[in-house]
């Protein structure tokens, strides 16, 4: 680290289990947006049956305003405790008593969205990580789990519903206008998974029935107005209870399962323990104002947060270095959810092709933001040793690459196996907060129950070892045998320079060329190594010898991407046309395609513009290949027609980029395919635009519009006026955002700048925050390649809109993000105003919200992969947050390895 504000750094191996457990927790919360009163009354017990009396009692507690402290009764002088600005600690609190401390806060105050804040006039809390210290003295950590019982006494004109975990168990009014409920949650919890929520709302509800055959009532609440965007998250809520007890055997635990909707949310969603809370982002769908992604996201994460009740609630972390235990764990689940969901009522071929699509969706994610973050200096191991904020681990890694790691899980033991893997992990730590190693524990139990000579010992690499591993395969066949040689190398990561070898699952297919069937695998020699169709490598270099292959064959290897590894196969283009045609996998079809267009892009890249290369021949033909091949589902083709995404480029090029350059080089193969196909693409969309139809959300609807979608971008970008004149069709036709939002980013990014489509949008739309992210959004990332708009000049005079704010979540990302994460060629742009634009706002965000802020900060992550000129502007840039005063925690983290 370079400066004098020395950073704390926490580490895993440093943990200590707490002196007391808490095993009751009275919460009264009298409710004033700008002065809360806060009464807590602890129980307590130490752990330790040896001198008890001596061991302190620490709370920790953050910008609270302390009124008093009373232990068993008596109000205790400042000189039996410690106060400092990070807690509260009670030196001599005997083996067990009960503790009472008053503490005020100011959640009006509160930017940071931590703890208790107000939004909109309603109180909502979010207290993962380490929020509940903000808001009384407590063993803020998630392994004190304790019974809450908490009294919410608010106004009840300004605030008449007020909602806390669990059950309701009294409501009264108590005078003066104010109103009391008092909640009680059956269940123990840490304090991460508190929760209250107050003020103006109103709510969709249902009851259903549990598998025991109780009822549970089930509501999602949003601010008054909204009622009209709930049905579908309502009905996502019900098949993700259905789905988790037909698929892993888990129901619902508690009467009452709530969802709460807000504007203002830092993340996502939070899994709070029956009290759920969401970023309107991912509980509003209707089709006015939600894109079939959008419908898409609610559903998985309306799903994922459904999930977390058992694989989060019910066990939960020990510290938050197991942060991934139940995030990708929970990410697992939801992506099976979701393919399981987009599977529903197909046939088994339909099916296939659909898990597929799901899968490369997956994939496509992990791409373009795990592996660059893998390669960068905020490498971490899905269980990382060390954090300063723990706020910036919530991170592609734990979440998405911790998914990974749990489905090759499943993968090694396959679904039976896993699902008893489960069982035991419930069996023993139903109510506990446990470490990565009990669930990898389980399932090596239940795989040992069926084969006790397999273990998981060198797979647990994946948790302590950061880096993308990268997989070099080569073969030779000869005499009916093929001869397949894996080498694996992880580069590097901070505090890892080397690394030993992974466990590495790889599914595998010879594809007969004749025939294009799949060849019976038969391994020589000693099989051990082979499970069906997955093969453990697990060397740093090793040789398997197939028999039985006669015929000429083309490998297809690590088939559904069946693990996060980088391939780079010995497939010369032929190969990877034939795969892209007839491998029997349809991930790997799908991959086979994108390798010749990321080799095409590069060679284009590296040659300047010129197409007459190989590849770019290569990637022509694929193309006509796809659209002449009548099998293909909507879903799938209009994958396997989008070319790799900028950012997923930079990261396959092995020298210093220049993002601009990049953009130019995907652009031309993009308009060189379009030309190529301009009639093709017409047909496709002719064929799938039926602008009277209704709309629904489903499946198979939303992969024809998908496509749909993809040919009119190919229209646009090969087309002039005429293909311009479709989209403002489509735009003025459109009776869904899908194709509304469609129609406008092709005007907007490839049309003269302003069209007049935009300023409608705006004011159709002006009173939905959502659909205003999305304005803010598309203009913020109008590529260079459009010469008519100038981008940069445009954010600047945007973030003066009167609609603009950097306090809003949402808004500050539908801006900032946008052009800093999903624009490369105008924020890498060589004048350095992009970068110096990115810092004002850095800075600016880092007093409001330091989360965000830090979040925001990652933009610059890959400096270092960047050509000389732009390194030196990135420097200055990143040098200059750094150096700014009061820099939080957070985006100094951030910045401070980035610069390391
Ligand atoms: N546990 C939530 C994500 C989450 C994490 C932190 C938050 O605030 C700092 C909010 C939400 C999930 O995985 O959905
Ligand atoms: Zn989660």
């Amino acid at each position: 680290m370079r400066d004098a504000q020395a950073p704390i750094t926490f580490f895993r191996k440093d943990y200590k289990a707490p002196n007391h457990r808490i095993s009751r927790t009275d919460l009264t919360f009298t409710l004033n947006p700008s002065r809360t009163k806060v009464a807590s009354r602890l129980q307590f017990q130490s752990w330790s049956e040896s001198n008890p009396d001596n061991l302190p009692l620490e709370l920790d507690g953050e910008d609270l305003e302390l009124e008093q402290v009373l232990l068993n009764g008596e109000k205790l002088d400042a000189t039996h405790y410690t106060q400092t600005a990070t807690g509260l600690t009670i030196h001599k609190p005997g083996r067990e008593g009960v503790l009472e401390i008053t503490v005020y806060i100011q959640p009006d105050q509160n930017t940071r969205l931590e703890g208790l804040y107000v939004s909109n006039g309603n109180f909502f809390t979010q207290c993962e990580a380490q929020g509940f210290r903000r808001i009384t003295y407590f063993p803020d950590r998630p392994d004190v789990l304790s019974q809450f019982m908490v009294t919410l006494i608010a106004h009840e004109a300004t605030h008449p519903v007020s909602l806390s975990n669990g059950n309701l168990v009294e409501e009264k009014k108590l005078g003066e206008g104010l109103h009391m409920t008092r909640w009680e949650d059956p269940f123990l919890k840490p304090a991460y998974l508190f929760a209250l929520v107050a003020g103006q709302f109103v709510c969709q509800e249902e009851t259903v029935q549990k598998g025991n055959g109780q009822p549970a009532l089930l509501q999602v609440w949003v601010e008054p107005g909204n009622l009209d965007k709930t049905d579908f998250a309502m009905q996502s809520l019900k098949k993700s209870i259905d789905w988790d007890r037909t698929r892993f055997n888990l129901d619902l635990d508690l009467d009452r399962f709530m969802i709460v909707a807000t504007a203002d949310f830092n993340m996502g969603a939070m899994e709070n323990k029956g009290l759920n809370i969401f970023n309107t982002k991912f509980v509003f769908a209707n089709p006015e104002l939600a894109t079939d992604v959008d419908f898409e996201n609610v559903e998985s994460v309306v799903g994922h947060e459904y999930f977390h009740n058992w694989t989060g609630n019910r066990v939960t972390c020990r510290d938050w270095f197991q942060l991934s235990l139940k995030e990708g764990l929970t990410v697992f689940r939801d992506q099976e959810f979701s393919a399981d969901m987009m599977a529903e009522g197909l046939d088994v071929a339909q099916a296939d092709s659909a898990r597929a699509v799901k899968r490369i969706e997956d994939v496509k994610v992990l791409r373009a933001a795990q592996f660059p973050e893998d390669a960068g200096p905020m490498a971490h191991p899905i269980r990382p040793d060390s954090y300063q904020e723990i706020n910036n681990f919530y991170t592609v890694t734990v979440y998405e690459k911790g998914a990974e790691v749990i489905r090759m899980q499943h993968t090694l033991l396959g679904e039976t196996l896993f699902q008893r893997g489960m069982q035991i992990y419930f069996d023993r730590h139903d109510g506990q907060a446990v470490t990565c190693e009990d669930f990898v524990g389980a399932m090596e139990t239940a795989l040992q129950e069926e084969h006790p000579e397999l273990d998981l010992k060198q797979f647990r690499h994946w948790y302590s070892q950061a880096g993308t591993p990268e997989v070099l395969a080569s073969w030779k066949q000869a005499n009916g045998e093929l001869e397949l040689t894996l080498k694996q190398n992880c580069r590097p990561t901070p505090g890892q320079a080397s690394k030993p070898a992974f466990h590495i699952p790889v599914k595998l297919g010879f594809v007969d060329v004749a025939t294009g069937r799949d060849m019976p695998l038969a391994l020589k020699g000693d099989s051990s190594a082979l499970h069906g169709d997955v093969l453990d490598f697990t060397q740093a270099s090793q040789s398997f010898v197939f028999t039985g292959l006669d015929k000429p064959v083309v490998p297809s290897l690590l088939r559904g991407f069946s693990a996060p590894v980088v391939l780079q196969s010995a497939h010369n283009t032929d190969d990877l046309i034939f795969l892209a045609g007839h491998d029997n996998d349809p991930f790997n079809r799908w991959d086979a395609c994108q390798k010749i267009y990321g080799k095409a892009i590069l060679d284009i890249y590296l040659q300047r513009g010129q197409t007459d290369g190989a590849n770019t021949q290569a990637a022509v033909q694929i193309v006509g290949n796809l659209l002449k091949d009548t099998q293909l589902s909507d879903g799938f083709l209009a994958l396997a027609l989008q070319l790799p995404g900028e950012g997923t480029l930079l990261e396959s090029f092995d020298g210093l980029v220049d993002p601009v350059a990049m953009h130019f080089a995907r652009t031309t193969l993009r308009d060189l395919l379009a030309c190529t196909y301009a009639a093709d693409f017409k047909g496709i969309y002719e064929a799938r635009h039926t602008p009277g139809q209704p709309y629904e959300y489903n499946a198979v609807a939303a992969s024809q519009r998908a496509l749909k979608n993809v040919a009119l971008a190919y229209l646009v970008a090969a087309g002039g006026d005429d293909e311009l004149n479709v989209a403002k069709a489509q735009y003025a036709a459109a009776n869904n955002m899908t194709d509304r939002m469609a129609a406008l980013s092709n005007l907007v990014h490839n049309g003269p700048a302003n069209p007049p489509e935009l300023a409608e949008f705006f004011e159709r739309f002006s009173k939905e925050a959502l659909a205003v992210d999305k304005w803010f959004m598309l203009q913020a990332t109008v590529p260079a390649s459009n010469e008519s708009v100038d981008t940069l000049g445009m954010v600047s005079e945007l973030l003066k809109h009167p609609s603009f704010t950097l306090k809003n979540p949402n808004r500050a990302r539908s801006l900032l993000a946008a052009f800093a994460m999903q624009n490369p060629s105008v924020f890498h742009s060589h004048s350095g105003e992009g970068y110096a634009l990115w810092a004002d706002l850095v800075i600016e965000l880092n007093t409001i919200n330091p989360q965000v802020a830090a979040r925001m900060a990652r933009g610059l992550d890959r400096w270092t992969k960047l050509v000389p000129a732009l390194q030196e502007s990135a420097r200055k840039q990143l040098e200059r947050i750094f150096n700014t005063e009061k820099l939080s925690p957070d985006v100094r983290e951030v910045i401070g390895k980035a610069l390391d």
